[in-house]
C-alpha cells in the first residue's frame, strides 16, 4: 500500500470570522491525532514580496490594483511547489486564506475590467484545496466582535462587498464543489466541532478515491 499524501485544507472568510482561532485548533487538533501538520497564512508577508504586500496593506506604499493583484497571486506561486512537496510527503498543510481571498478582495474594488473571472485567472494551476471552509458570519455578528482595524480593506463598504463576492464566488462552476459554509456565528467550541467533522469527511473522500493533489 502507498503511503496516504497529505490534504489540502483552507479556511476562508470575512476579518474576524474566526479563521486564525479556528486553524490554530485544527492544527492542534490533527497534531495531538498524530498527523504531521504545516500551518500556513496568505498573504505570507515574511517573503520579499510578501513585504511589499505588507507595506501596501499597512498604507506605507501605493500600488496600481492590477500590480497589487498580482503580487497576492505570486505570493501564493512562491510557495506552490513547496505545498505540493509536503503533500506528496505525508504532510497536511492548513491554511489562513488562499486565493477565494485572491479573488474577491480584488473583485470587491470594482475596478473596470477586474471582475471576478479576470481576478482568478492568474490562479489556474495553484494547488486545489481538498475543502475550503468558508466561516460565514452576519454583518451584526461581525461587528458584535469589535471594530475594524486600520489596515486597508477594513472599511464596512469594502467588508459588504467581500462578502457578496464571496456568495458570488461559491456558486462559480468550479468552485462550488470545494467550498463548505460553515456558520462561525456559534461558540468557538461548536465551531470548531463542526469544523472537525467536515474535515474528517474530505479526507476521507480524498483517501477513498486515492487521487494525487489536484489543481486549480
Ligand atoms: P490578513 O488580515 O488575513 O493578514 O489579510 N487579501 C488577502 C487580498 O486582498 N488578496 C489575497 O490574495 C489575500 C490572501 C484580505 C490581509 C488582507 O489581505 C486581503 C485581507
Ligand atoms: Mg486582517
Amino acid at each position: 500500500m502507498t503511503a496516504r499524501r497529505g490534504k489540502l485544507i483552507v479556511f476562508e472568510g470575512l476579518d474576524r470570522s474566526g479563521k486564525s482561532t479556528q486553524c490554530d485548533r485544527l492544527v492542534a487538533h490533527l497534531r495531538n491525532r498524530g498527523q504531521r501538520v504545516e500551518h500556513l497564512r496568505f498573504p505570507d508577508r515574511t517573503t520579499p514580496i510578501g513585504k511589499m504586500i505588507n507595506s501596501y496593506l499597512s498604507g506605507g506604499s501605493q500600488q496600481e490594483d492590477h500590480v497589487i493583484h498580482l503580487l497576492f497571486s505570486a505570493n501564493r506561486w512562491e510557495l506552490a511547489s513547496a505545498i505540493s512537496t509536503l503533500i506528496n510527503d505525508g504532510i497536511t498543510v492548513v491554511v489562513d486564506r488562499y486565493y477565494y481571498s485572491g479573488c474577491v478582495y480584488s473583485a470587491a474594488k470594482g475596478v473596470v475590467g477586474m471582475d471576478l473571472e479576470w481576478c482568478r485567472q492568474p490562479e489556474v494551476g495553484l494547488p486545489r484545496p481538498d475543502v475550503c471552509l468558508f466561516l460565514d458570519l452576519s454583518a451584526e455578528e461581525a461587528a458584535k466582535r469589535g471594530g475594524f482595524g486600520l489596515e486597508r480593506y477594513e472599511k464596512k463598504e469594502m467588508q459588504d462587498r467581500v462578502r457578496e463576492l464571496f456568495a458570488e464566488l461559491r456558486e462559480h462552476k468550479d468552485e462550488a464543489d470545494d467550498i463548505v459554509v460553515v456558520d462561525a456565528g456559534c461558540s468557538v467550541g461548536e465551531v470548531e466541532e463542526i469544523i472537525h467533522g467536515l474535515v474528517d469527511e474530505a479526507c476521507s473522500l480524498a483517501d477513498r478515491s486515492g487521487l494525487p493533489l489536484r489543481s486549480v
